[in-house]
């Protein structure tokens, strides 16, 4: 059976574009299909003020080209939105990809046929594509959450969500503002729109911990050095549970005496970023270590916020880190401002969404324009989206419908020649996304030349290694405090989806050694037709 392309790519953010890459480099025919009218993924969706990334720049980059290493430079310890997007765009230029992506195109739906043993694909623009292989890299957080609030259509002013800003951008100068929810994007978009609106109202259902970013622009010298020592830094972040490259302090919280304790959580904090979370090793491990952090946090809010019932009620009363932790520039100093009201929901949802702004704990809140700031289907949600059928027409939301399941978060059991690029069972967003998008495309990459080396045309996990790996899955989410709470790692945040801990917690390193153990197996675990 001839086929259009080797592989159809779905999506163009950083694993698509990677993807696309190493497949022309190993001489395979291959063809990205974008939603967008760009490159660049999150960071072209997410344009909402304050966007910037949590991992420090000079880490949240690629790695296979020492060329681009050195060309670019990062501008800001944190880089912006803007700036992460113009890298991407400057990789899609640089590497010439953009001929082989086909934008403003969404696929609808992918479907097996098992007597050609090739993916059938249709878009929304009426294309229909045969390949050998489908690789989705649609990102784990790109399906926006729009609650099911009543009467949001109701609402007479514009509403916004923060996973899917204006291209032109939103002018909130002299505008009334309602923002829903207080995760990651609220906290870095509340303090600029609080300076730029005239008054912003936040309606709060869980208080969230949050740690100073401590942005800064990078000092040259600081990038030069950088700049000499890149293999380095990346083969030691790589050891890293997290990919980043920092330090962890091995020892536990409570047996470290008290002065010591809080010295240590003192210098992680003037230093700022989610290295806080490794001033012990034991911080997401221990209820009692937890608390430590926890407690120094709290203790931070109520010096910061004036009036003690707002500080009250940012107050967080879970587990640090449960919930993934925020990096801020100003979030809490904003509930000083006297434009700003922050409203607890936690004990009553909103009651519903008005033509005038909406209608909580029976009183009536207005305002020019709605944020939503609510969050995505994580994980599974874009997956989902399209019309995935493996073997004998099963649907893969109908296979998942008790919770994903896959192999090495990269394959699934029924559905043969399909790998998803950072999907449930890998270990992506617990980890900095690039080096473990690069690692997962790496993998798939030589995977595909080895079977074309042997000339074999399908690649399918068996039941067994798939069991085995959820299980591993399941065992390592176990051990950890992260998936004790409700949030997105769980499904928590969407109504009717089942409760399991999607990502894999066991960290970066233990990952590479499993993918490099099944390769050097001869791809153990899979069947080979
Ligand atoms: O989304 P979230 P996000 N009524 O799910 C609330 C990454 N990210 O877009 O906690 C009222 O965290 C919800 O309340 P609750 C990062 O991995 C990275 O902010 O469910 N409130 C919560 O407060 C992050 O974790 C960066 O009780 C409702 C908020 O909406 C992930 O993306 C920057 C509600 C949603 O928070 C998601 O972050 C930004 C309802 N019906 C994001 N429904 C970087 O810096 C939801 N909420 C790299």
């Amino acid at each position: 059976m001839s086929t259009d392309f080797d592989a159809v790519i779905v999506g163009a953010g950083f694993g698509g574009m990677y993807m696309l890459h190493r497949l022309r480099q190993k001489g395979f025919a291959a063809r990205v299909i974008e939603a967008g009218s760009g490159v660049g993924g999150t960071w072209y969706w997410n344009r909402y003020p304050g966007a910037r990334c949590d991992v420090e720049s000079v880490q949240y980059s690629y790695q296979f080209s020492a060329e681009l290493e050195q060309e670019w430079e990062w501008t800001e310890r944190y880089a912006t939105q803007p700036e992460i997007l113009r890298y991407a765009n400057h990789v899609a230029d640089r590497f010439d990809l953009r001929r082989d992506i086909q934008f403003e195109t969404r696929i609808t739906s992918a479907v097996f046929d098992e007597t050609a043993n090739v993916w059938r694909v249709e878009t929304n623009k009426g294309d229909k594509v045969a390949a050998r292989f489908v690789i989705t890299a649609m990102g784990c957080l790109s399906s926006p959450n729009t609650p099911k609030i009543e009467g949001l259509a109701d609402f007479k002013g514009p509403t916004y969500h923060t996973g899917n800003w204006p291209h032109d951008g939103v002018a909130f100068t002299g505008k009334t503002v309602g923002v829903i929810g207080t995760g990651s994007s609220a906290i870095q978009s509340i303090p600029i729109m609080a300076e730029q609106a005239r008054h912003l109202t936040v309606f709060q259902r869980t208080a969230n911990y949050t740690v100073p970013a401590h942005n800064k622009p990078l000092d040259p010298a600081y990038v030069a050095k950088v700049k000499a020592h890149y293999p380095e830094m990346r083969k030691r972040a790589k050891t890293k549970p997290a990919g980043i490259d920092f330090v962890i302090n091995m020892a536990s919280a409570i047996e470290t005496p008290e002065a010591e304790r809080r010295r240590l959580f003192e210098e992680r904090w003037a230093y700022g970023g989610l290295g806080f979370m490794a001033s012990f090793s034991d911080l997401l491990l221990n209820d009692e270590s937890n608390k430590t952090a926890a407690d120094f946090v709290r203790a931070k809010i109520r010096e910061v916020v004036k009036d003690p019932k707002t500080a009250e009620i940012l107050t967080p009363k879970n587990i640090i880190g449960c919930k993934r932790l925020c990096v801020d520039t100003g979030y809490w100093e904003t509930f000083n401002r006297p434009n700003v009201t922050l409203v607890d929901i936690s004990d009553e949802p909103i009651e519903r969404i008005t033509a005038a702004g909406l209608r909580a704990k029976g009183q009536d809140y207005a305002f020019d324009c709605l944020v939503l700031a609510t969050g995505f289907d994580a994980m599974t949600g874009a997956l989902l989206k399209v019309d995935i059928r493996g073997r004998g027409g099963v649907a893969l939301k109908d296979k998942w419908r008790e919770g994903p399941k896959s192999y090495l978060g990269l394959t699934v059991v029924g559905f043969p020649n399909l790998f998803t690029i950072t999907g449930p069972g890998s270990p992506s967003v617990l980890t900095n996304m690039l080096p473990s998008i690069e690692q997962h495309v790496d993998f798939i990459a030589d995977c595909l030349e080895a079977l074309r080396a042997r000339g074999v045309s399908v690649i399918e996990p068996i039941e067994q290694a798939q069991e085995a790996w959820v299980g591993q899955v399941g065992n390592a989410a176990n051990i950890t405090l992260r998936s004790t709470c409700s949030s997105w790692y769980v499904g928590a945040n969407i109504p009717g989806k089942p409760r399991v801990f999607m990502p894999y917690i066991g960290g970066l390193p233990a990952y590479i050694a499993a993918c490099e153990t099944v390769v050097k197996n001869d791809y153990e675990g899979f069947a080979l037709a």
